[in-house]
């Protein structure tokens, strides 16, 4: 199976939320739910000026892809700013955060190895900064 997917493609498709990350928001593009893929699955998510993707960690490594804006990264209680065009590894288990404190939508594809993102046990861990 080979299949393109992009944003206007999925323009059908609601914005998921969650209360636990306020000015969150985020689609499916590649995931066994929706298209039958699996191996690996993709998302893309904004996160909105204010926003804060918690602190936060899960069995499966991951990847972010940044597409637009910045954001602060918390790397398991170190802080780094992030932007587009950057790249992030995050290995499985290790505690990150996102915060946008900028006027501008950040945006990222994320990556998993597993067939869904509903696959990924979400668990939250206690935000010091
Ligand atoms: O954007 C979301 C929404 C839950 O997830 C991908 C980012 C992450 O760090 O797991
Ligand atoms: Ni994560």
């Amino acid at each position: 199976m080979i299949f393109v997917k992009n944003l206007a493609s999925v323009s059908d498709q609601e914005w998921s939320t969650t209360e636990k990350y306020p000015g969150v928001r985020w689609k499916f593009l590649v995931d066994a739910d929706f298209n039958g893929s699996k191996g690996l699955s993709c998302g893309f998510a904004e996160v909105l000026p204010g926003g804060n993707l918690t602190l936060h960690h899960h069995a499966p490594d991951e990847i972010y892809v940044v597409t637009h804006g910045s954001a602060t990264l918390n790397k398991s209680g170190e802080l780094e700013e992030i932007k587009k065009g950057d790249v992030v590894y995050i290995q499985g288990d290790a505690s990150h955060a996102l915060k946008n404190d900028s006027n501008e939508t950040f945006g990222f594809y994320w990556i998993f190895p597993t067939d869904r993102f509903k696959d990924v046990e979400y668990l939250s861990d206690v935000d010091h900064n």
